[in-house]
């Protein structure tokens, strides 16, 4: 059977740890796109020299033309501009809204049957905008956010509790923004529910409130430290769980920036929920019970993912 293909558009900091990772899990063959010529090239040819010492046998080629991506299985998009300090993600829409049209369009010319996993900020947007301008079937295309801040959320829970992150599950749901929404109450250590643990003594309501401040704080605080860019390690590795989820058809359980038809009261926007990824793409949006603090949180990032969509309907009318 022949190796799967991935097709990464945006070869920058996100995209070269997508093909690095991509290579070191033997997911298929790796095709490198960007508009900086050569950027891809030469990742593509590093990261080729790596596998002798690695052992993974993977094409990894670079591509300045979107003919690379032909009969791409999975295609994951970084193209585009991250933030700056003191930079909202919402004050990317104008530049990387245009690019997503771009994108969308080589997507449909040469790689209409990929799951497309949308990776570009502001997130819930750019992955609407992404569909829309590639006119793929909604379940085959994808943001990718709530599995990065639910790992946030997991890794500074497992430091609070000091237990393995392998143990700690967390949902967080909604946009990928201030307003995200983590659910402590279907978050657990080993089946244990926070609000449990907090009962429990392991950890102080004070204490975790701070933990989902953080969590939601998480981009910015990178940010502030790396100053020329934003996350790219996390990002990338949550990207790829979601790209094997397809690829192997493993119905992973996972947070993600999926289309909504009606489930949660929402329909027609990309908002974060907790989905299974198999071969088909989304083939399920699990809908949980949200009690009514936890409803008002989640309408209200919905309301901002909604005005989010308004300003790029604005700004590309034929979207
Ligand atoms: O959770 C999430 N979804 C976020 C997303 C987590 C972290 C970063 N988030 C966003 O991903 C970030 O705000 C950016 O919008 C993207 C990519 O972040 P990255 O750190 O990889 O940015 P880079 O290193 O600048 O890479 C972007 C590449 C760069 O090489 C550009 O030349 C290329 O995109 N680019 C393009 N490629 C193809 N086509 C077009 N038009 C284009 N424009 C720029």
């Amino acid at each position: 059977m022949a190796r799967s293909k991935i097709g990464l558009v945006g070869a920058g900091q996100i995209g070269g740890t997508l093909a690095f990772l991509a290579g070191l899990k033997e997911l298929g063959d790796v095709v490198l796109f960007d508009i900086v010529d050569g950027v891809p090239q030469g990742k593509a040819l590093d990261l080729a020299e790596s596998s002798p010492v690695e052992g993974f046998d993977a094409k990894l080629t670079g591509a300045s033309s979107y003919e690379a991506l032909s009969g791409a299985d999975v295609v994951i998009v970084t193209a585009g501009v991250p933030r700056k300090p003191g930079m909202s993600r919402d004050d990317l829409i104008g530049t990387n809204l245009k690019v997503m049209e771009q994108v969308g369009a080589g997507i449909a010319k040469y790689a209409p049957d990929a799951f497309v996993i949308c990776i570009t900020n502001p997130l819930d947007a750019m992955v609407w905008a992404l569909r829309e301008a590639s006119g793929l079937p909604p379940e085959k295309v994808v943001g990718m956010a709530g599995v990065l801040d639910s790992s946030r959320f997991r890794y500074f829970l497992a430091e609070e509790f000091g237990v393995s992150v392998e143990d700690v599950t967390a949902f967080v749901l909604g946009g990928h923004g201030d307003t995200m929404v983590p659910l402590p109450r279907y978050s657990t250590v080993a089946g244990v529910p926070l609000p449990d643990l907090v009962k429990m003594g392991w950890t102080t309501q004070e204490k975790l409130d701070q933990i989902i401040q953080r969590t939601r704080d998480g981009g910015a605080e990178i940010v502030g430290l790396l100053k020329t860019g934003s996350a790219f390690y996390a990002p990338a590795a949550s990207a790829i769980a979601m790209a094997e989820s397809y690829l192997k058809d493993k119905k992973r359980v996972l947070p993600i920036a999926a289309h909504l038809t009606g489930q949660y009261g929402v329909d027609g926007i990309y908002v974060g929920v907790p989905a299974v990824i198999g071969a088909a793409g989304v083939e399920r949006i699990v809908e949980i019970e949200l009690d009514d603090a936890e409803k008002a949180a989640f309408d209200k990032s919905v309301g901002a993912v909604k005005g989010l969509i308004d300003a790029c309907k604005a700004i590309a009318p034929n979207l």
